[in-house]
């Protein structure tokens, strides 16, 4: 039995109203470091506490490419007092914030496939973290649209949106559902340790949704088959967030360091670029192509260091813009939704036959990658 062809039918993307520059961000990191190393003078002098060093716009672009990043709510992150955006809290008879900035992005992409209600059988909402446990943002978000059929949340980090793909591409195939929503609300602003030098830079809001239905129901100006797809995951404890519903249990302090996104991010960089590089190789493989076919390299948004690396290892060469679209220098790192941010905001242009991968990769370690065909 051969497979049904399965599309990518439409993208959808909300970027927030509120941007944060690196001079805004190291402006207020460098005040809270300054009035904590002067709160913390004697501990510091006797060796008891570390000094917290400054940071500098200098060094986050040239070591990430991040120049400025979008946010859900920028009151309250630039407060050296508070180093954390004031969100309110929404009442049981409301709906959600992550369900709120998903519901955008889904009726971007519902309308880029032409797509009602109607028309879809399952939403998976599939991102870094969800705002709770349940109901699951997936269901309020169907209740908004008004969506029968099914609806679950989906946590893989940085490879939650590429994974969700795949996996809706398997329940158009197995006929579990005609059209899937995907939607990843990447709300990283509440789990971005603004107090910490490391990592304050790297982080920023978006929210992207992707129809995925078989070619036969497909109505859409820009579909893109669906050739093959690959997912891997290997341990590492390289990148954390121990955050959970444990934390009251523990006795343990939600704002310590331990329950925040860290990461060993040299490790990261040297052991992932050339994980990704020989998954996304066997993948185009897989596919019947060759890398050099491939015109459109939507690739994971962490780093543009890496991005260049992982391409040259496949390409022999750095590739230009508009092959492999950069869009972290103004979104930062996305967590799962930076390579479809890219994938909205490019791929317009490809034309019938043009191959386009999307890739991803991070915590888990995880990697996802889907090659496609414009149709
Ligand atoms: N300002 C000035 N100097 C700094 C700063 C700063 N902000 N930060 C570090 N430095 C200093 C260091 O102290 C070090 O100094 P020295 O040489 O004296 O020791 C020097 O600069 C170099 O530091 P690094 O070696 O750490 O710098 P790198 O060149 O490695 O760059 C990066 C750091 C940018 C973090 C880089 O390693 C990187 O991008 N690595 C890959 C990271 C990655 O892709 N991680 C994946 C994260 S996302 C994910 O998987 C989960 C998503 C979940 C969502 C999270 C929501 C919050």
């Amino acid at each position: 039995m051969t497979n049904p062809q399965v599309v990518i039918s439409g993208a959808g993307l909300w970027t927030p109203d509120h941007t944060v520059s690196n001079d805004e961000l190291v402006q207020s990191y460098n005040a809270y470091a300054e009035i904590f190393n002067a709160e913390n003078a004697d501990a510091i002098a006797s060796g008891d506490i570390l000094e917290k060093p400054l940071s500098s716009s200098e060094f986050i672009e040239k070591a990430s490419g991040i120049k400025s990043r979008y946010v859900y709510i920028k009151d309250g992150i630039l407060d050296p007092e508070r180093m954390t955006p004031k969100i309110p809290l929404r009442g049981e008879d409301e709906i959600s914030d992550q369900a709120a900035i998903a519901t955008i992005a889904a009726r971007k992409a519902m309308s880029a496939a032409n797509k009602s209600a109607s028309d879809i059988d399952a939403v998976i909402v599939s991102c870094a973290y969800t705002q709770r446990y349940y109901p699951a943002i997936a269901i309020e978000v169907q209740h908004a649209l008004g969506i029968d059929g099914f609806g679950f949340d989906m946590l893989v980090a940085c490879s939650a949106a590429t994974f969700a793909l795949q996996r809706a591409y398997e329940m158009v195939v197995a006929g579990t559902a005609r059209s899937v929503l995907v939607i990843n609300p990447e709300l990283t602003s509440p789990q971005n340790n603004f107090r910490d030098r490391d990592s304050h830079f790297i982080f920023g809001d978006v929210a992207t949704a992707t129809i995925v239905e078989k070619a036969e129901t497909c109505h859409s100006d820009h579909s893109y088959e669906i050739l093959d797809m690959k997912a891997a995951t290997v341990f590492s404890n390289n990148i954390r967030s121990n955050i959970g519903y444990m934390v009251n249990a523990n006795d343990d302090n939600p704002l310590r360091e331990y329950n925040y996104f860290h990461q060993q991010g040299r490790k990261v960089f040297k052991e992932v670029c050339p994980l990704a590089a020989s998954h996304i190789q066997a993948n185009v493989e897989a596919a019947g192509i060759e890398v050099s076919d491939v015109k459109r390299w939507w690739l994971h948004q962490a780093n543009i260091n890496m991005n260049q690396l992982i391409a040259k290892k496949l390409l022999g060469r750095v590739p230009d813009n508009k092959e492999a679209p950069t869009v972290l220098d103004t979104y930062a790192n996305t967590a799962s939704a930076g390579s479809l941010i890219s994938f909205n905001l490019n791929h317009e242009d490809l034309v019938r036959g043009d191959y386009g991968v999307l890739c991803s990769f991070g915590a888990g370690y995880s990697i996802g990658s889907l090659v496609l065909r414009k149709r």
